[in-house]
């Protein structure tokens, strides 16, 4: 491996997740290879399997690569000018509210900044809402409330140095995988650390926790609260810092009393007594405590709430703002942080300012010279898009998000996009469920082609830097939105060529009339050279005259951003969800992330390595509720609530509470027939944060038997219009594609060879009284696909016939057992799913060699297989795995 230090390394930053990872790539001869920057402070070296697999991202297929206007490629002066003009028309006909921006925690910093700039200052707007509204804004808003500002006080390093780590709804091990590495090596290093997981499900998190509350859905604040009232009860508080540096204990005790006796919270939260005392007496005991939350807490319509009783414990404990202590909102996307820096949402303004002070909006209006400030918030995203949907909001223009996919009531949503007068789409790929609802579609560059800034989780503000030229005619978003400023009459306050400009102008803003009110403050920055700025290394905001290089942990001096300095416990009035089930919708449908896939797959779904690992979407249910519904494991089960219904594998699992089940949140209608789970997710929101409860929908579940299943392995990917059903997967080489269908074809010949497009080469396998068919399509001695069709999901394992696509003339040995799926003596067997995606080692492979040598460690499985050895992603589930076959 080239050493990161060769000249013709460039250091940038994931596009995934808000972790932050440095990424040292290096691109030679045509080809781009890269690896973990070890001087990057986020990883120091380390990726996860999403990281790993960048480099197989990069290519063209799918991109966007022109501007489309109403179906047609149009050069970008003309899709500009109609971006404009359209704006600009609606706007002068309906006012600005008829327009809006829908943007995301994936933009950079310098394009956030010039969007927001654009529609508050210019337009005269607050309808710019962001995905961070379905993601982070109970925590921001919940900070707010404690802090004065939305700020996270601690850093990575805390993380390592706790004694305890509190994980609340987060599934750290695949949604921050590289954090979750870091905490098993300090927990490694430090066997007393303790860490305990609070998740209805068991996941992969779970691997190193010394305890897993199974919290009954929704029922978090109950536990924060009881666990105050346990603070209290056992004289574990820190009364001298609560009296010098906290406000509102008396009210939100008051307020926690209503649920706290341990058999009372133990009952709410569906958990065991001694298990809940064991934790509360954990918790009690060790000062050095991280309370780490994510979308358990702040998907919920009470998410605020949620996360200030947890913030509350480490007030009335004084565990803030020291070395290994704090409550920690980890970002999900990679530049979620700077999204709130720069004001993104809808009820923010920009810098750290916010609608609800005058002299804040006075000051931005003021500082941008701005022709037409926005007074007043703009719509939150649920909200917007029902303005959409009622015709209130009548032109949107939609960045680096896929809603159709990632909005709760999904179906609604395209619903109101379809009959939007203008809708404009940025995006880097062609083919999305949200750009096929668009009348402009603008060419987005991508990771590795863009320039600038992303801020992670611990406010860390690192480059992106680019390293391959744009793809087609592809233009980074803040120079499109730059192009329309202009074209819409602003050019004097959009004059930006370059994304340094924007840093400098955003850093100088933050600095502005601030004299330490305001928490985001990188005001030192706001000089720096176009030199300095390619050269910026990694650094923690506030950046300013006191603390020029950086500051690692906020509020060391008990000094908060209240008016009067000092934090504030909220009194939290526990609730369980808004809507519960009924005897209708008596399932809790829970969602979210898997390890190897990114949000609607757009980039990762391009890697076979990456989904080998979960091939179709699946529902996930105990025992008990599979037999109550019927539901067989490998089964179909279709899935409904009163907002929409989708088809998924069932799987069943020990992992799940009885009532609950999960589904992963990526599959889109690219990959999958009626597979959006977001068309059953309700659009119920927090009525503080505006967030959607997006991990709590009653649903009901019930088996889908279609008249025939099957899978079709192709060289090319095919559409299979009969199927009901269908999950298309790329593998290397082929296109593997599971379906159903409730209708038999009269002749699977002609189904099978219209699906094809060919006629000549097939060879056939039919058992008509078994329903089963089977074919393959063989030309010039080269396997082009095959067809498995039986009655039931009774179907042969598909491993050894991907591997077959690899052949360039297939063997006459592997040929002869071809339909009836058997491989010839000595074939590599079937492997089952990928486990380790850097090594591709399957979890058959993993099952056998434990049986077969004995192998009884994570260790042991990494020296007979390597796997586990690379980005080490995959040991969760290979000590998973170790545990079942022991
Ligand atoms: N692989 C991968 N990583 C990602 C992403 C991705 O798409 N793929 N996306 C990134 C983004 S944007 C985000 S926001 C983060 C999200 O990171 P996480 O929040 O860690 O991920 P999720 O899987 O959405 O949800 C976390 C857990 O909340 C649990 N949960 C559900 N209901 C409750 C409840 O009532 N109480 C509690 N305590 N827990 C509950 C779920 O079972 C789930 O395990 O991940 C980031 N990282
Ligand atoms: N049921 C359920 N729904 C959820 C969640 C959940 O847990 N459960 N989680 C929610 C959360 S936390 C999040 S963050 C959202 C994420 O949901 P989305 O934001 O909708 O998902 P992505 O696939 O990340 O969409 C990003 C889009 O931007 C494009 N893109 C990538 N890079 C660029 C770029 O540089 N410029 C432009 N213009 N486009 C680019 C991608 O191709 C893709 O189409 O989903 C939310 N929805
Ligand atoms: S943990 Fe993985 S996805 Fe997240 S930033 Fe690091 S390499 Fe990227
Ligand atoms: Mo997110």
């Amino acid at each position: 491996m080239q050493s990161i230090d060769a000249p013709d390394v460039v250091r940038t930053t994931c596009p995934y997740c808000g972790v932050g990872c440095g990424v040292a790539v290096s691109v030679g001869a045509g080809a781009v290879t890269l690896s973990g920057d070890r001087a990057h402070p986020a990883n120091f070296g380390r990726l996860c399997s999403k990281g790993a697999a960048l480099a197989e991202t990069l290519d063209n297929e799918g991109r966007l690569l022109y501007p489309i206007v109403d179906g047609k490629r149009a050069s970008w002066d003309v899709a500009l000018d109609r971006v404009a003009s359209g704006f600009k028309d609606i706007i002068a006909q309906h006012g600005p509210g008829a327009v809006a921006f829908y943007v995301s925690g994936q933009l950079l910093t310098e394009d956030y900044y010039v969007a927001n700039k654009l529609m508050k200052g210019f337009i005269g707007s607050g309808n710019i809402d962001t995905n961070s509204r379905l993601c982070m804004s109970s925590a921001v808003a919940a900070h707010k409330r404690a802090f004065g500002a939305d700020a996270v006080p601690v850093c990575y390093e805390d993380v390592e140095l706790a004694d305890l780590v509190v994980l609340v709804g987060s599934n750290y091990a695949w949604a921050h995988p590289v954090l979750y590495q870091r905490l098993a090596a300090a927990k490694k290093a430090r066997p007393g650390m303790q860490v305990v997981v609070v998740d209805p499900r068991r996941t992969a998190t779970c691997d190193i926790a010394d305890m897993h509350l199974a919290i009954a859905p929704g029922a978090d604040a109950f536990l924060f609260n009881g666990l105050l009232h346990h603070l209290r009860r056992e004289d574990a508080m820190d009364i001298a810092y609560v009296e010098a540096h906290v406000e509102g204990f008396a009210a939100a005790f008051e307020a926690a009393k209503t649920v706290s006796s341990i058999p009372k919270v133990a009952q709410v939260c569906g958990v065991e007594e001694s298990e809940l005392s064991e934790f509360f007496r954990l918790f009690a005991k060790t000062e050095r405590t991280v309370t780490v939350f994510s979308q358990g807490i702040n998907q919920s319509s009470s998410g605020v709430d949620k996360g200030n009783a947890i913030i509350n414990v480490h007030l009335a404990t004084g565990r803030i703002g020291k070395p290994g202590m704090g409550p920690f909102s980890v970002t999900g996307q990679p530049n979620a942080m700077g999204g709130r820096e720069v004001g993104g949402l809808a009820n923010q303004l920009a810098a750290h300012m916010d609608f609800s002070d005058v002299s804040g909006v006075d000051r931005v209006q003021r500082f941008w010279n701005a022709s037409n400030m926005a007074r007043v918030p703009g719509l939150k995203a649920v909200d917007m898009f029902r303005a959409i949907a009622d015709k209130k909001i009548k032109a949107v223009w939609i960045m680096g998000t896929n809603p159709v996919v990632s909005m709760p009531d999904a179906d609604r949503v395209r619903e109101a996009l379809m009959a939007c007068e203008l809708v404009v789409v940025s995006d880097c790929v062609q083919h999305t469920d949200t750009t096929a609802c668009a009348d402009i579609l603008l060419p987005a560059a991508g990771w590795g082609e863009k320039d600038g800034t992303v801020t992670n989780s611990e406010r860390r503000i690192s480059r992106q830097r680019a390293f391959m030229p744009m793809t087609g005619e592809a233009k980074p978003d803040w120079w499109i939105v730059t192009q329309v400023a202009q074209r819409m009459g602003f050019a004097g306050a959009f004059p930006y060529t370059q994304p340094a400009q924007i840093f400098r102008e955003h850093a100088r803003l933050s600095g502005y009339e601030n004299d330490g009110a305001r928490a985001f403050d990188i005001g030192a920055m706001c000089e720096i050279d176009d030199a300095q700025y390619d050269a910026l290394q990694p650094i923690q905001w506030p950046v300013n005259s006191q603390a020029p290089d950086g500051t690692r942990r906020l509020y060391t001096d008990g000094k908060f951003h209240t008016p009067g300095g000092k934090a504030r416990m909220v009194a939290v009035a526990a609730q369980l969800p808004a809507i519960a089930t009924d005897v209708e919708f008596p399932l809790v449908l829970n969602t979210g992330r898997l390890r190897d896939q990114w949000h609607t797959m757009t980039r990762t779904g391009k890697v076979p390595r990456l989904n080998a690992h979960s091939y179709e979407p699946y529902v996930q249910m105990h025992g008990r509720d599979a037999q109550r519904f019927q539901l067989q494991d490998g089964g179909l089960a279709r899935l409904s609530s009163r907002n929409g219904t989708m088809l998924a594998r069932v799987q069943i699992s020990e992992e799940q509470r009885t009532g609950s089940v999960f589904v992963p949140m990526h599959w889109n209608d690219m990959f999958a027939r009626s597979a959006r789970v977001d068309a059953l997710a309700a659009a119920i929101t927090d009525p503080i944060s505006g967030q959607p409860e997006l991990k709590h929908t009653p649903v009901f579940a019930e088996a889908y038997r279609p008249a025939w299943q099957g899978f079709v392995l192709s060289r090319e990917r095919i559409a299979l219009p009969e199927a009901g059903y269908c999950a298309c997967t790329q593998g290397a080489g082929y296109w593997r594609h599971e379906i159903a269908g409730e209708a038999v074809p009269e002749n699977w010949r002609d189904w099978v060879q219209d699906a094809l497009g060919c006629s000549g080469g097939l060879i056939e396998y039919r058992d008509a009284a078994m329903g089963r068919y089977r074919a393959a399509c063989i030309q010039d001695g080269r396997l082009e696909a095959v067809f498995f069709i039986a009655p039931d999901q009774r179907l042969p394992e598909r491993e050894w016939l991907a591997s077959l696509f690899g052949q360039a003339v297939i063997d006459p040995a592997d040929l002869a057992g071809l339909l009836a799926a058997r491989p010839p003596k000595g074939a590599v067997a079937n492997t089952g799913r990928t486990v380790c995606a850097c090594f591709s080692v399957g979890e058959k492979t993993i099952m056998n060699a434990i049986q077969e040598q004995k192998l009884d460690s994570v260790e042991a499985v990494g020296a007979c297989l390597k796997a586990g050895t690379g980005c080490g992603s995959c040991v969760p589930e290979i000590r998973r795995i170790l545990k079942g076959s022991s």
